[in-house]
């Protein structure tokens, strides 16, 4: 059947993502341990595709918390030499293996980087040759596009990140207990929001441009929502940053273009909202995913969380509108044309 692969994995990662946080909270005074040994200047993070939008939203994580942590796609971090003395590394990757992720690592391993690997294989060239490596352990993913892993690994970088931060911050320490919260919170949107977000993808099967937003650490999952329905439809989707949508793009709108926005609950939401309704005004259709009790529009809902942990709830919701999206228009989401599993290149010595 096409899609199943994809399909049960989107839905099988609210008790995976369960799993996840358990076996993070039990190593919480290794990772602290492993940090203040270290006590890294700087946190680079780094992967490939997907797994460099997991990386791109740790780092507005770590930034949000004061951190110095920079992210960049593994190919940049090798090629441009951006390793520097005294700092972390923390490269990305589902197989583990990807060709520009393990050159990034073997060169700033030679240049006294400390590793902290995030991946879903612990037989892998990352897991081995981390100094401290956290396999996510979602189960392998058959499907060619990354779904369950990259919620794995937003998730992982969220708890990491709320770790390290619960050290100096009471409030933080909280947060850090409410994180437990969102795998129910995806369950129950998956219950209450499935047959909306089908009807939805039936609805635009012949659409040919979607745009996604999102602000901040939603930003880099904006990108990744674009990238699933340009993997599994072959859409040409783009992303913005919220409020960067005026500064340019706004000009591109006509009654052809469906915009998701990705907005939860902020002290910015009708800044952010009004983006949405500016769109709608030049003849855009809108679908927002949000926790807020928003009436206008087609509104994917999901239980209130803090927005520092929404981007497990605003992927996964893309994530199965992709997948019927793909289903409708006839595709097979577990093998998208012109894609492998794990992209291998020459070695380079
Ligand atoms: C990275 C990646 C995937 C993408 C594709 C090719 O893989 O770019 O994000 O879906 O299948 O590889 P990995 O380093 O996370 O294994």
């Amino acid at each position: 059947m096409r899609g199943q692969y994809t399909y049960r994995e989107i839905i099988e990662q609210a008790e995976r993502l369960r799993r996840l946080y358990e076996s993070l909270i039990s190593m919480k005074e290794k990772i602290i341990d492993f940090f203040e040994m270290n006590k890294p200047k700087r946190i680079y993070l780094t992967g490939c595709g997907t797994s460099f939008y997991a990386a791109l939203h740790g780092m507005y994580l770590l930034k949000i918390l004061n951190f110095a942590a920079f992210a960049f796609p593994a190919s940049e971090f090798y090629f441009l030499d951006l390793a520097e003395k005294s700092s972390l590394l923390i490269p990305i990757s589902r197989s583990g293996e990807t060709t520009e992720t393990v050159w990034a690592t073997k060169k700033a391993k030679k240049q006294e980087l400390s590793i902290l690997a995030l991946t879903n294989n612990p037989k892998s060239f990352l897991y081995e040759n981390a100094d401290l490596a956290i396999n996510i352990n979602v189960g392998e993913e058959k499907s060619i596009v990354m779904t369950k892993t990259f919620s794995g690994f937003i998730y992982a970088l969220e708890i990491l990140s709320l770790i390290l931060g619960s050290r100096k911050s009471s409030q933080l320490e909280e947060l850090l207990t409410i994180a437990k919260e969102v795998p129910e919170i995806v369950k129950q949107e998956f219950r209450g929001n499935e047959g909306k977000i089908r009807q939805l993808a039936k609805k635009y099967r012949a659409q040919d441009r979607f745009i996604v937003l999102g602000f901040g650490p939603l930003y880099p999952v904006s990108m990744e929502a674009a990238l699933k329905i340009k993997e599994t439809s072959y859409i040409a989707t783009e992303s913005f940053s919220t409020l960067e949508f005026r500064h340019g793009p706004m000009a591109s709108i006509d009654e052809n273009v469906v915009v998701i926005g990705l907005i939860p609950r902020s002290p910015r939401f009708e800044k952010e909202i009004e983006v949405l309704r500016e769109i709608e005004e030049k003849g855009g259709k809108i679908i927002l995913v949000t926790n807020e009790d928003v009436k206008e529009w087609d509104v994917i809902r999901y239980d209130d969380i803090h927005e520092y942990l929404a981007g497990v709830p605003s992927i996964a919701a893309i994530q199965l509108f992709a997948y019927y999206l793909s289903i409708e228009k006839g595709y097979d989401p577990d093998k998208p044309r012109y894609l492998t599993k794990v992209v291998k290149i020459g070695e380079r010595k």
